[in-house]
C-alpha cells in the first residue's frame, strides 16, 4: 500500500513520531461544503458515527494518539453549547468551505468567526480548506479569505489552502502546513 492510500493521518502519525501526545483535530464548515469527502482521502481508518441526544450526528476517527472529529455546523446555534465537550483541548481547526458557493461566503464566515471565539478553541491553529477548485464557479482561495475577512484574524496562525477532495489536489500541501504547525510544535 502506498503512502497516499494509507490515509494522510497515518503519514501525520509517522511524523508526529516518538511524541506521547495525542493531537487533536476537529474539521467543520457548513453542509454540503465537502467534510465527508475529505475525511475519506483523510483516514484510511474506521469511521465511527456518534449521535448525541442533542441529535447532531460527529463522524470520528481515532488512532494511534490521533483523535478527529467532524460534523456540520450552522443551523445549529440552538445546540452550540452541547458541542464544546467535543471542543475540549483541541490542537487544530479544519474549516472546509465549498469555494463553488459564493451565496454562502457571509453565512460560512460568520459561522467560522463565532466559532473560534469559542472558549475551547482560543489561540487555536485554524486550517481553511478553499475546497472544490475543481469546479469552474469555484472563486480562488484569495477570494474566498476576503469573502471570510481572514486578513482580521490576528490572535491565532491560519493557512488558506485551495483544494480538491474529490482530486486530492492541494490536500498534500495542507497536511504538510499542519505538520509544521502543529505537529513539530508538540514535540
Ligand atoms: P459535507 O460532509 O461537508 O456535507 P460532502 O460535504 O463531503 O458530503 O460533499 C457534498 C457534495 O460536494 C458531494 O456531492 C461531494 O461529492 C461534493 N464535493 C465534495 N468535495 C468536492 C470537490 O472538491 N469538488 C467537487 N466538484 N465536488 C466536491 P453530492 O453530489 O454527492 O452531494
Ligand atoms: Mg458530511
Amino acid at each position: 500500500m502506498g503512502e497516499a492510500q494509507k490515509g494522510l493521518l497515518s503519514v501525520i502519525e509517522k511524523l508526529k513520531g516518538s511524541t506521547e501526545q495525542e493531537v487533536r483535530i476537529v474539521l467543520l464548515g457548513l453542509d454540503n461544503a465537502g467534510k465527508t469527502t475529505l475525511l475519506k482521502s483523510l483516514a484510511s481508518e474506521d469511521v465511527s458515527t456518534i449521535t448525541p441526544t442533542q441529535g447532531f450526528n460527529i463522524k470520528s476517527v481515532a488512532s494511534n494518539g490521533m483523535k478527529l472529529n467532524v460534523w456540520d455546523i450552522g443551523g445549529q446555534r440552538k445546540i452550540r453549547p452541547f458541542w464544546k465537550k467535543y471542543l475540549e483541548n483541541t490542537d487544530l481547526l479544519i474549516y472546509v468551505i465549498d469555494s463553488a458557493d459564493k451565496k454562502r461566503f457571509e453565512e460560512t464566515g460568520l459561522e467560522l468567526s463565532e466559532l473560534i471565539d469559542e472558549e475551547n478553541l482560543k489561540g487555536v491553529p485554524v486550517l481553511i480548506f478553499a475546497n472544490k477548485q475543481d469546479l469552474a464557479t469555484s472563486s480562488p482561495a484569495s477570494e474566498v479569505a476576503e469573502g471570510l475577512n481572514l486578513h482580521t484574524y490576528r490572535d491565532r496562525e491560519w493557512q488558506i489552502q485551495a483544494c480538491s477532495a474529490v482530486s486530492g489536489e492541494g490536500v498534500q500541501d495542507g497536511m504538510n502546513w499542519i505538520c509544521n504547525n502543529i505537529v513539530n510544535k508538540k514535540k
